[in-house]
């Protein structure tokens, strides 16, 4: 794994900002170039581990690929590099037209998942979209993780509260769609959390994995291989089993949330028989995991994509927690813990208003906001959609949904009747070979980092910053930079007005900077030092600032446990208890079933899988991850294929209601019959990724659908996993594979 290096190479201390554990790395520069990667072994929390993403991310940092020079497309199609300065001057003189004919209501933006690993960006192009007025903000999470945002919203009136299983104390993780083996843990910072995972088992207790598919982690544990969407009808026939045989804590429940009977009542018709057929799981097993996890010394129950994904995303969530509650789980130690940042982004958020949930519709399909965004699946009828408020002018910061987004076509061809276009990307991607612009933006080394978001998710409490350890390669910029020089060039003060002007008065007096600008470190650094760990401006001794973070690289644990019993400090419901009765949750239950699974055309039920060297659908342009056998390949169980006339390694043809895809077959009898598994950001043919698109590959979210009805009600979720299908024979020939537009440039 070592590379030779230089004499006068470095080695700098920095973290992976890849996906959610956060791993810690050192880098290897020589004169200004990486030469390579490698995990760092006094991380506390990693301790020398770290992914084969992590450390193959030399290959994008040196990637030939890279956009590194603002790209501009021409009338072909192809495009052409062009100055910061006229990329920049064009940009904000066609977004001031747009604003003075239309205002903010036709302006949008979609945030890509990595734009979640960089502080400055988020902040400022959020601040920069407010400013603006901008109406149409989509996110990567109404594919990922908004339904537990929402339910978090009902339960504790904190849309940014993401409670977390204790895993270093638990005696019993219930684990609901999720693969941690593979995924490295989401919404749960845990670098080591396979070792955390068998040292549960070790002291003696239990993890018990419920998954449609027998995967990585499910095949170390006890796996319960449930009916794709079955979850919600598997908790509340726990917690009818638990309620009707007295075993929740009355105790608990009293002390911390109102509305238990109202649950109580919710639950009562789904005894574990009435829902076996949904769940697909025995009633007399339903029961026994339903005491055992009651009577367990402590459980937590905990869930993510494969909880979030289906047509009850934020009913499964919502129930989640109530399990945890119920039995006396919720904030205790081996339970599930309340998340508490140390820099509080989060609560800062809560207090301006920006965790926000249904204060306002989208013009398509009325659905509610999440955090001010809206479903990224009405963004392509929101374009195409003629009327006030009509999307003309779109930003996409690190993100490919014509990739990610469900019915990605429609997207796709939506995108070209934008009046402006702009992306800011490392690569010409399926998405941005479309836009006006494609701006160069950092790489996670290019820049220094604070954790947000994720990190409070983190069993052990810790904290780390970095510093960047290599300058931009090319002409990249920060991304934060990039809105600051179109606010600049567009006459407009990003904190003159508004809850972010008082805010920037006060810090700016504490701090002592009134006259200073204020940059998105400073403004970190300043909730830092506000924050439950900071120095309070001197007032508490030894505690946190931005200088004592830098002088200790690797990180500073500060306390082996996150905290417990801050329950009250977290709720923002006025009574500060948790609520088990949201009339939102009573009419979802209510919703149960209403769409049947039982079309004809369809009998299978198709899921997502994510692959240990691929990262969604931009890593693929890697070599080293591309090693070996890399193909699309989909799972099916023995029975089904045979029944389809399918052969292992053959040619497979997937048809949903709304679209067909062409992958291989893998046989395999880890899928439960009745379900298939395709992998996910795979069909390249965007501009600029050579290796990428070399290989075969099918784009999943062609099956998938992006009409308002079909996306979860609550939060407005696409509907990723259960997707019905059939499955048939083909040709040998593979399609998906054909360059679709050659864009790429520089
Ligand atoms: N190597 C790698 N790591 C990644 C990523 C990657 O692409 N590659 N992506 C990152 C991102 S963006 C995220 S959000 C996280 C996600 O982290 P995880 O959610 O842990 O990752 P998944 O592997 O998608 O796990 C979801 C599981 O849910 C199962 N599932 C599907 N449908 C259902 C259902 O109806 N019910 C139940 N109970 N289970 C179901 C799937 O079979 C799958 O095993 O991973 C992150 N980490
Ligand atoms: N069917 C189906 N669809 C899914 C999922 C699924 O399980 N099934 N999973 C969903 C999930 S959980 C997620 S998170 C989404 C992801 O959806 P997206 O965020 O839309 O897509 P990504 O594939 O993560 O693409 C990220 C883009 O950001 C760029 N990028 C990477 N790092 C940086 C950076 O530092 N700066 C800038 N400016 N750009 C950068 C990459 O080049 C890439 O083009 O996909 C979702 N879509
Ligand atoms: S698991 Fe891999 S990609 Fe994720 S943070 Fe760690 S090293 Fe990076
Ligand atoms: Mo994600």
């Amino acid at each position: 794994m070592f590379t030779m290096s230089a004499p006068t190479a470095e080695h700098r201390v920095t973290y992976c900002r890849i996906c959610e554990p956060m791993c810690g790395l050192i880098a290897t520069v020589d004169d200004g170039r990486l030469v390579s990667l490698r995990p760092d072994p006094d991380h506390p929390l990693s301790q020398g581990r770290a992914c084969p993403k992590g450390i193959a991310f030399t290959d994008i940092q040196n990637d030939p690929d890279r956009v590194l020079e603002p790209l501009r497309r021409r009338a072909d199609g192809t495009f052409e590099a062009v100055s910061w300065d006229e990329a920049l001057d064009d940009i904000a003189a066609r977004l001031t037209t747009i604003l003075d004919r239309d205002g903010g209501d036709v302006v949008g933006q979609y945030f890509g998942n990595p734009a979640a690993f960089g502080y400055a960006s988020s902040l400022w192009a959020g601040v920069f979209m407010a400013r603006i007025g901008a109406r149409h903000l989509y996110s990567a999470g109404s594919q990922d993780i908004n339904s537990r945002f929402v339910a978090s919203k009902l339960l504790y009136g904190a849309a940014s509260q993401l409670p977390f299983p204790d895993l270093l104390r638990t005696e019993f993780l219930l684990m609901v769609g999720a693969n941690p083996l593979v995924s490295h843990g989401s919404a749960v910072r845990a670098p080591r959390i396979k070792n955390d995972l068998a040292d549960i088992v070790r002291r003696g207790g239990r993890v018990v994995v419920v998954d449609p598919r027998r995967t990585e982690t499910a095949r170390e544990y006890e796996h319960l291989a449930i009916r794709p969407d079955g979850d919600a009808w598997l908790l509340l026939s726990m917690l009818q089993v638990i309620f009707a045989e007295g075993l929740e804590d009355t105790t608990a429940m009293a002390e911390q949330s109102t509305g238990g009977e109202t649950l109580r009542r919710l639950c009562r018709e789904h005894t574990p028989e009435r829902t076996a057929e949904r769940t697909g799981i025995p009633g007399d097993i339903v029961r026994m995991l339903a005491r055992d996890f009651a009577t367990a010394p402590s459980a937590t129950a905990y869930g993510r994509t494969g909880a979030c994904l289906g047509r009850h995303g934020t009913l499964v969530s919502f129930l989640l927690d109530a399990l945890t509650l119920v039995t006396g789980n919720l904030d205790r130690p081996g339970g599930s813990l309340m998340s508490r940042a140390v820099i509080p982004v989060e609560e800062m958020g809560e207090r301006l208003g920006s965790f926000s949930y249904d204060t306002m519709r989208s013009r398509i399909g009325n659905h509610p906001d999440v955090l001010g965004t809206f479903p990224a699946a009405v963004m392509a009828d929101e374009i195409t959609t003629p009327g006030p408020g009509q999307l003309r002018a779109l930003f996409v910061v690190a993100g490919n949904p014509v990739l990610s987004v469900p019915n990605s076509k429609a997207l796709e061809s939506a995108l070209p009747q934008l009046d402006l276009f702009v992306s800011l990307d490392l690569y010409v991607n399926e998405t941005n070979r479309l836009a006006d612009y494609i701006l160069p933006g950092t790489t996670m080394l290019e820049r220094d980092d604070l954790p947000i978001m994720f990190a409070a998710c983190s069993p052990t409490l810790f904290v780390q910053s970095t510093e960047a350890v290599l300058e931009p390669y090319g002409q990249a910029r920060q991304e934060w930079q990039v809105y600051a020089e179109l606010a600049r060039r567009m006459g407009i003060s990003l904190f003159a007005t508004g809850p972010l002007e008082r805010f920037n008065r006060v810090l700016a007096k504490l701090d002592r900077f009134r006259a200073t600008r204020m940059t998105p470190r400073r403004m970190m650094a300043l909730l830092l030092r506000f924050g439950p760990y900071g120095d309070r401006f001197g007032l508490r001794r030894g505690g946190l600032n931005l200088d004592r973070l830098r002088a200790r690289p690797h990180g500073i644990v500060l306390d082996e446990h996150a905290p417990s019993g801050i329950l009250g400090t977290v709720v923002r419901h006025r009574d500060g208890k948790v609520r088990l009765d949201p009339p939102e949750i009573v009419a979802e239950v209510g919703r149960l079933g209403a769409r049947s699974h039982d079309d004809p055309r369809f009998p299978l039920l198709a899921i997502g899988i994510r692959e240990m060297r691929s990262q969604n659908s931009w890593m693929h342009n890697s070599p080293t991850l591309m090693k070996g056998d890399r193909r699309h390949r989909t799972r099916i169980h023995p029975d089904d294929a045979r029944a389809a006339g399918l052969v292992d390694g053959g040619p497979v043809r997937i048809v949903a209601a709304d679209g067909a895809v062409e992958s291989e077959v893998l046989v395999t009898d880890e899928m439960r019959p009745g379900t298939i598994a395709i992998p996910q950001g795979w069909g390249h043919r965007g501009g600029g990724w050579t290796l990428a698109n070399s290989v075969p590959g099918a784009n999943v979210n062609e099956l998938t659908s992006n009409r308002s009805a079909d996306l979860e009600a609550l939060a407005g979720m696409s509907v990723l996993n259960g997707v019905p299908v059939r499955i048939e024979v083909v040709g040998t020939e593979v399609v998906g594979t054909e360059a679709v537009g050659t864009a790429a440039a520089g």
